[in-house]
C-alpha cells in the first residue's frame, strides 16, 4: 500500500518507491500479490486511509487471499491497530519490514544485538497492539486480555533487556576502538551509499577477491568488512564496506548502527557510491547525505563515485557527466563489470593517499641497505641522488614508516 501525501513530483516517485517496497518485501521472504496506491491530502487521523480506500483494500485482501498488508508510509501505533482490526489482517509499515530484514540478515553477534535493540525500542510504544494480536489472531480458548499488570511486567522486562544490550554493545565498541588504534598510519577509506548501489561489488573489484558478499538484494551487507587494497605505484588503502542506507530508515536502527559506523568516522575519505543507472539516484543521494548528517559524518572528506555506468548508453553517460562535473568536479564514474572501469577510482585514491604522504628526503649511508629496501617497499620513491658519501632518497613516506626511520636514526628533511 503506497499512500503518500500530495506534493510536487509525488506521482513520479510513488511508483519507484513501491518497486523498492516490493524488493524489500521480497528480501524479507514475502510474495507480493497486489498493490494499491492513493495520494492523500492528509491522512485520516484514525485509520490513515479514507473510508473508501480502506474498503477497496479490504476487497483486495480478500480476493488475493493476502495474509499481510505492508504500508510504505509510517502509521501511528493506533492507526496500525485500527486498520488491523478493521481488515482482520496483519499490518506492518516500512520501518517494521526493514527491521525484520535486518533481524534475519544479522550475522555477527554485534549486528544481532544492534538489531534486537532497535526492535525492542520500536516495540515498546506498540506493546498494547501486540497483545491485541494474541487475542484476535492466535485466538484461542483461555486467551484473555493481558490487563495492565501483564503489560507493566512486559515493559519492565523489555526495558531491562534494552539496558543489558546497550551495556554489551558499549563493551564491543571499546574493543573495536583498541583494534582501530593498531591501524593508525594506514590510509582508510569507507564505502557508503544507498543499498544496492554496488559498494560490495567495488570492494570485491578492488581486491579481486570473491569473499566479499554481493547480492542483488537490499541489505546484503550488515557487518562492516575491511580489506587492504593495493592501488599500484606503492600506494595502499584500507577499504571498508558498510551497511547501505535507504529512505525512511527507521531511526532506532540508525541509532543502533552508530557504533558499527564508528569505523567510518575514523576514515580519511568517504566514498559515496551512487547507482548512476537508477531513475531516482538524486533522491537516493540526498537520503544518504541526510543519514550521514544524522550520524554527524557529513564533515568527513567525501568523494562522489557514480557506479554502474555500463548500464547507461553513451549519450546518457555524457549528459550525466557534464551535469555532475559542473557541480562536483571531483566526482568519478566507474563500473564493476570490467577491471579497467575501476581505474578512475584507483587513480583518485592514489591521489588522496599522496596528499596524505608528504614528500621527504631521507639521508642514508651505504650501510643502511635495510632502510633503503624498506623505503622502496612501502614508500613511493621519486628520486635518488648521492651527496658526498650519503645517499639521498626523495620519496613519499607513510607516517608510520617515517616514524620508524627517524627512530632508527635516519636524518629526514623536507625538500624546499
Ligand atoms: N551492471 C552493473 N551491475 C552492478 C555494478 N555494480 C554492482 N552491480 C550489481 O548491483 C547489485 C548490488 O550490488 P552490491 O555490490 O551487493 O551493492 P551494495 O548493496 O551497495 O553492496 C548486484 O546485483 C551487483 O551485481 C555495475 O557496475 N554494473
Ligand atoms: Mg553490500
Amino acid at each position: 500500500m503506497g499512500a503518500p501525501l500530495k506534493r510536487a513530483g509525488a506521482r513520479k516517485s510513488l511508483d519507484e518507491h513501491l518497486r523498492e517496497l516490493e524488493r524489500l518485501a521480497d528480501t524479507a521472504g514475502a510474495v507480493v500479490v497486489g498493490e494499491l496506491t492513493q495520494q492523500l491530502d492528509r491522512p485520516h487521523p484514525g485509520t490513515y486511509l479514507g473510508k473508501g480506500k480502506l474498503e477497496e483494500l479490504k476487497t483486495m485482501v480478500r480476493d488475493k487471499d493476502a495474509s499481510l498488508i505492508i504500508f510504505d508510509d509510517e502509521l501511528t501505533p493506533s492507526q496500525g491497530n485500527t486498520v488491523e482490526q478493521t481488515l482482520g489482517t496483519r499490518v506492518v509499515d516500512r520501518a517494521e519490514l526493514i527491521l525484520d530484514i535486518f533481524a534475519t540478515r544479522a550475522r555477527s553477534s554485534e549486528a544481532k544485538m544492534q538489531v534486537e535493540l532497535a526492535q525492542l525500542e520500536y516495540t515498546l510504544p506498540r506493546l498494547t497492539r501486540m497483545w491485541t494480536h494474541l487475542e484476535k489472531f492466535r485466538g484461542g480458548i483461555g486467551v484473555r486480555g493481558p490487563g495492565e499488570t501483564q503489560l507493566e511486567t512486559d515493559r519492565r522486562l523489555i526495558n531491562h533487556r534494552i539496558k543489558l544490550l546497550k551495556e554489551r554493545l558499549s563493551h564491543v565498541q571499546q574493543n573495536r576502538a583498541v583494534q582501530r588504534q593498531s591501524r593508525v598510519g594506514s590510509f582508510k577509506a569507507s564505502l557508503v551509499g544507498y543499498t544496492n548501489a554496488g559498494k560490495s561489488s567495488i570492494l570485491r573489484g578492488m581486491t579481486g577477491s570473491n569473499d566479499v558478499h554481493v547480492e542483488d538484494r537490499l541489505f546484503a551487507t550488515l557487518d562492516p568488512l575491511t580489506r587492504e587494497v593495493d592501488l599500484g605505484e606503492n600506494a595502499r588503502v584500507l577499504l571498508t564496506d558498510t551497511v547501505g542506507f535507504i529512505r525512511k530508515l527507521p531511526h532506532h536502527l540508525v541509532a543502533s548502527f552508530r557504533a558499527t559506523l564508528e569505523e567510518t568516522r575514523d576514515a580519511d575519505l568517504l566514498l559515496h557510491v551512487v547507482d548512476a543507472s537508477h531513475p531516482l539516484w538524486e533522491e537516493q543521494r540526498q537520503v544518504v547525505d541526510q543519514v550521514l548528517l544524522d550520524l554527524e559524518l557529513h564533515e568527513q572528506p567525501m568523494l562522489l563515485v557514480f557506479n554502474k555506468t555500463d548500464l547507461l548508453d553513451e549519450g546518457a553517460l555524457l549528459h550525466l557527466q557534464e551535469r555532475v562535473l559542473g557541480l562536483v568536479p571531483s566526482a568519478i564514474f566507474v563500473n564493476t563489470v570490467s577491471d579497467e572501469a575501476l581505474d578512475p577510482l584507483r587513480r583518485a585514491l592514489r591521489h588522496a593517499v599522496r596528499a596524505r604522504r608528504p614528500v621527504a628526503e631521507v639521508w642514508l649511508s651505504s650501510a643502511d641497505g635495510r632502510m633503503l629496501a624498506e623505503i622502496h617497499a612501502q614508500g613511493e620513491v621519486l628520486e635518488q641522488r648521492t651527496e658526498g658519501d650519503q645517499l639521498v632518497v626523495r620519496a613519499r613516506l607513510p607516517e608510520r614508516l617515517r616514524g620508524r626511520l627517524e627512530q632508527a636514526g635516519a636524518r629526514i628533511t623536507t625538500p624546499a
